[in-house]
């Protein structure tokens, strides 16, 4: 088997215009691969530390030349000659090596770029598939077998609001889903049948149609729920039935308007108490065939999330993306607790691909939901596509239908149904 030759890492531009880090990998037999990684905007306190350069003079500050050379200095010249099927031992070895709780001395996006670049070595040099890779990975780390039956249905951000555009809407991604009954393919279909409609109603209203951060529209509305029924306006339009072709889905990303104990809206007067907004987002979800729910409340506050996860009807996805970051810690309380019943996984927020394996074996292993998402500062690379497929998660949430770094992952997923799954 081929070894490490070289590892080599460098700053490119993500799609929010900030640098982030793209590394190469080089094998002894010349094989070579490359990978970059995202980048949040809107992060949970308990994430993996972003480690980046605060020079002013460079990139408003947000430059990651530090990341960049403890990958060149200090880990590249330590991998080579290792072998790449060592996955778990190297990433043990990263996590090691940076000894803190959060990742704060080398920076989760120094060590995910490594991380990542020795799983596409390995599924490179064994010639077989990434998600075949990734699924390998997991049955030998975790002696557990996932069988490869489908694909994640996926889930478009369809309207941007909170802090990916600068709209009025405080709620952060307003989403439609094709129910999972269809085929990716079908699905994908939907979804940018109903991105273009969207279009054409809120042009037809006079609304924006300019772009927030993950690609879908951001108009301004005089309140949230107003964004809500555009949706379905649009839905009908396109004759499909919300509730049976399709779903709707937020992430309410609570914390942004969570302020003195009190939140914020503009469909309400006043801010509301959390029994108050409660009460809110429960008829909310009821009215409106909402299936998936991120991030409903604050993310300290979860005495709130076990009562409103008593209340929801259990067929709802309630979903921690900032509430548990992708924390093997913070899924065990979660399960402990019962605060909810999903968890997002963004393999950034924890640091390298085995924790992140660490955290779905843990959902896998106490039937907690698992959602696998992008970022709002995303690349080209289609990573997590093939990761999603190699664990099975329930569904994918990559953005809207359109846009290159979002398009480049949804693309994958239907090169992977159209071309691998038949094979099988
Ligand atoms: C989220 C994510 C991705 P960000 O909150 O779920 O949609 O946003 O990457 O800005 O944290
Ligand atoms: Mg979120």
């Amino acid at each position: 088997m081929a070894k490490i030759k070289k590892i080599y890492a460098y700053e490119i531009i993500d799609s929010r215009g900030y640098p982030t880090i793209e590394g190469k990998l080089t094998l002894s037999n010349g094989l070579e691969v490359t990978t970059s990684i995202p980048a949040g905007t809107s992060r949970g306190k308990n994430e993996a530390l972003e480690l980046r350069d605060k020079d002013e003079s460079r990139f408003d500050g947000m430059g990651v030349t530090k990341a960049v050379s403890y990958i060149n200095e200090l880990i590249a010249p330590k991998l080579v000659g290792v072998s790449p099927l060592k996955q778990d031992e190297i990433d043990m070895w990263l996590v090691k090596a940076d000894g803190t709780k959060n990742k704060s001395k080398l920076g989760g996006n120094t060590l995910l770029t490594v991380s990542q670049l020795i799983v596409k070595a390995a599924a490179l040099d064994l010639k077989v598939n990434l998600f075949h890779y990734v699924n390998s990975l997991y049955q030998s780390l975790f002696h557990s077998q996932i069988l490869i039956e489908r694909l994640p249905a996926p889930i478009f951000n369809i309207i941007n609001g909170g802090k990916h555009a600068n709209n009025n809407l405080e709620f952060q991604e307003f989403q439609l889903i094709p129910s999972s009954s269809y085929s990716f393919t079908e699905a994908y279909k939907i979804g940018v049948e109903v991105y273009h409609e969207l279009q054409r109603v809120l042009a037809y209203r006079n609304a924006n149609i300019s772009v927030g951060e993950e690609g879908g529209f951001a108009p301004n509305f005089p309140t949230n729920l107003d964004a809500i029924e555009i949706l379905n306006e649009t839905i009908n339009q396109k004759n499909l039935k919300v509730g049976l072709d399709v779903f709707l889905g937020l992430d309410i990303a609570a914390m942004h308007f969570y302020k003195d104990g009190k939140y914020h809206i503009k469909d309400k007067a006043h801010p509301l108490k959390v029994n108050e907004y409660s009460d809110f987002i429960l008829k909310l979800i009821t009215s409106y065939s909402i299936l998936v729910l991120e991030d409903p409340l604050y993310e300290d506050d979860w005495q709130d999330w076990i009562q409103l996860n008593q209340k929801i009807p259990k067929n709802i996805y309630l979903v921690g993306d900032d509430l548990l970051t992708t924390n093997k810690e913070k899924l065990d309380k979660a399960i402990r607790e019962k605060a909810c019943t999903t968890i997002l996984i963004k393999p950034n927020q924890i640091g390298t691909i085995t924790e992140t394996l660490e955290v779905i074996d843990l959902a896998r292993k106490n039937n907690f939901n698992y959602i696998v998402s992008h970022r709002s500062g995303e690349t080209n690379d289609s990573f997590i596509a093939d990761f999603a497929v190699a664990v099975q998660a329930d569904f994918v949430k990559f953005g809207a239908p359109a846009r290159g770094e979002r398009l480049a992952k949804y693309n994958r997923l239907w090169q992977i149904e159209r071309e691998e799954l038949k094979k099988m």
